[in-house]
């Protein structure tokens, strides 16, 4: 039993461990905009004539795929989309669903699924907070095996074991005058995210750890 225990708590250990954050992303002067009749709010990559985004994605402990001002003009694929619904609004809150899809030089992909919450912090400052799941990569096209920056660094993927993986998601625009109210387009928006490994793969672990114990006794 006391074998059983202690790799179980080696298992816990190596949990708590991978539970670190294995990517990250972030955008800024995104394209927002907001469809009344549909509820539809979206932020994508532009190369406009007053603003032009840019971002990145990190892949902690490895490298960063850069994504420079004007990226969707000079890459084929490269593109940063956020769709996320606005429901149940309050004028003070709404519920936001949704999906995200950044694209890198050669069309894979990093893509999941978002749920949270839209608050109205007045002065027209509207944020979004809210968790992401299922995100995993899809190497597209020719099997290169990279996410890579259409200006420059890169990363092997998948980045974790499974690719079906859990973060947190944080977004930001001002609209004078107004929240969700009517519609809207052109507001500068700034999206980020932080990505973990997903609890079920941690269970896993423990799970794993549980046979190990068994087969040794
Ligand atoms: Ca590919
Ligand atoms: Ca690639």
């Amino acid at each position: 039993m006391r074998n059983l225990t202690m790799v179980l708590a080696a298992g816990l250990l190596a949990s708590t461990a991978s539970a670190d954050v294995v990517l990250t992303y972030g955008f800024t002067d995104l394209n927002g905009s907001f469809d009344s009749s549909t509820g539809a709010f979206r932020a994508v990559a532009t190369d406009g004539a007053s603003y032009s985004s840019s971002g990145d994605v990190t892949a902690i402990g490895a490298t960063t795929a850069e994504y420079a001002f004007g990226f969707t003009t000079r890459s084929g694929f490269a593109d940063a989309v956020f769709d996320i619904s606005v429901t149940g609004n309050n004028g003070l809150t709404a519920l936001g669903s949704g999906t995200f899809t950044i694209t890198d030089d050669d069309g894979d992909t990093l893509s999941g699924s978002i749920s949270g919450m839209w608050i109205n912090g007045g002065s027209g400052f509207v944020y979004f907070n809210g968790t992401m799941s299922g995100v995993g990569f899809s190497d597209n096209g020719a099997a290169d095996g990279t996410f890579d920056g259409p200006d420059g660094g890169g990363f092997g993927i998948p980045v974790t074991q499974t690719n079906s993986n859990d973060g947190a998601i944080v977004g930001l625009f001002i609209r004078n005058g107004g929240f969700f109210g009517s519609s809207f387009r052109d507001r500068p928006t700034q999206i980020d995210g932080q990505i973990l490994p997903t609890p079920g793969s941690l269970a896993l672990v423990g799970i794993s750890g549980l046979a190990l114990a068994r087969r040794r006794r």
